[in-house]
C-alpha cells in the first residue's frame, strides 16, 4: 500500500454547529487523507447566529505544538488553514507555514472572516490587510466575493454577476495578492445558479461550476467546499476538477438539509455524502 497523504488542517473547533475543524478532519479522512489538526480556538458554538458562546483563543500553544513536531520531522502535502483566532495568529500561521513547508506542499488558504459584506464582528478592520499576507503565499486561495473585496480593498457587490467581473476578480486575486490560483466560492451569473469559479495563474485558465440553487443559506457552507477542494486537490484533481467536486459535494449536503428542514445555524449533512467522496473525486479526473 501506497502512503497516505497528510493534511494539516489549522482552523478552529466549533464544538457544536459543523463548520472548520469539525467538518474539515470528517471530509479530508473520509477522502483517505491522513490528518493533523491544529486548532486555533475552541468555542461552544461558531459565531453565526449563536448568542453567549464561549471563545478560547489558542494563539499561544500554536508555536510551541510546531516546535515540538519540528522534532518528529513530520511532511505535509498540504496546509490547509481557516478562521483564525485572532489577528496575531495571522503572523504566527504565516511563521508555521515557513517552519513546516516542504518543495512540494500545498498551501490552501480560506481567508475565513466575512460574508454577505460584513466583515465579521470579532475581527478588527486591519484583518483583511493581514489575512492578504497569508493569501500572499498561497497555493490555492478560497474566498467569498466579499472577502475578495475587503483583501482587494474594495467595495463589495451583491451578485449576480457578469463573468467579466469574475474574471477581472479572480485575475486581481492572484496578480495583486501573489496566491498562485484563486477560487471565488459564491459565484451566479442569474437567479437560479450558484457555485464557485477558479482561475490559475501558472496556466491562465478559468473555470467554472454551477448548480441549481436551493433558497435557502447555511451555515459552514464555506468550510464543506473548501475541504472537498482540498481533498480533490490533493488527489490530483485539476482545480477545474477540484471546483466540480466541491460544488457537487457542498450542493448535495445542502439539498439533504433543505429536505430535512433543519435549523440553518446547524450546518449542513455533509457526512451522508462522505461514504461518496473518493468516488467523486476519482471520477472528476476521466
Ligand atoms: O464557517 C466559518 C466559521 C468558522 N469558525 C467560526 C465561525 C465561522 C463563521 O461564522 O464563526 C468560529
Amino acid at each position: 500500500m501506497a502512503q497516505l497523504k497528510r493534511a494539516l488542517a489549522v482552523h478552529d473547533i466549533s464544538c457544536f454547529g459543523k463548520c472548520s475543524l469539525t467538518v474539515a478532519l470528517p471530509v479530508l479522512s473520509a477522502a483517505g487523507i491522513e490528518t493533523t489538526v491544529l486548532p486555533t480556538a475552541v468555542l461552544s458554538t461558531h459565531t453565526g447566529g449563536f448568542e453567549g458562546f464561549t471563545y478560547r483563543d489558542l494563539t499561544q500553544d500554536i508555536l510551541p505544538i510546531v516546535k515540538h513536531w519540528k522534532t518528529l520531522d513530520l511532511q505535509f502535502d498540504a496546509i490547509y488553514t481557516g478562521f483564525l483566532g485572532s489577528f496575531e495568529q495571522i503572523d504566527i500561521v504565516l511563521q508555521l507555514i515557513e517552519e513546516l513547508r516542504g518543495s512540494e506542499t500545498k498551501i490552501i488558504v480560506d481567508p475565513v472572516m466575512a460574508d454577505h459584506g460584513e466583515l465579521y464582528s470579532l475581527f478588527p478592520e486591519t484583518f483583511p490587510a493581514g489575512m492578504a499576507k497569508l493569501c500572499a503565499v498561497a497555493d490555492v486561495i478560497v474566498p467569498n466575493t466579499t472577502e475578495a473585496a475587503l483583501l482587494l480593498g474594495r467595495s463589495w457587490t451583491r451578485p449576480p454577476y457578469e463573468p467579466a467581473v469574475v474574471d477581472e476578480l479572480l485575475e486581481a486575486l492572484c496578480h495583486e495578492l501573489g496566491a498562485k490560483a484563486a477560487v471565488l466560492t459564491d459565484i451566479s451569473f442569474d437567479r437560479n445558479h450558484l457555485g464557485a469559479a477558479s482561475y490559475d495563474a501558472a496556466t491562465g485558465e478559468h473555470a467554472l461550476a454551477q448548480e441549481v440553487i436551493v433558497p435557502e443559506m447555511y451555515h459552514g457552507t464555506g468550510d464543506v467546499f473548501s475541504s472537498a477542494l482540498t481533498a480533490a486537490l490533493m488527489h490530483g484533481d485539476s482545480l477545474a476538477q477540484s471546483i466540480e467536486v466541491a460544488v457537487t459535494f457542498t450542493v448535495e449536503s445542502i439539498r439533504r438539509s433543505f429536505a430535512a428542514q433543519t435549523d440553518n445555524r446547524f450546518g449542513v449533512d455533509f457526512e451522508e455524502g462522505l461514504s461518496g467522496l473518493s468516488a467523486l473525486i476519482e471520477n472528476a479526473r476521466r
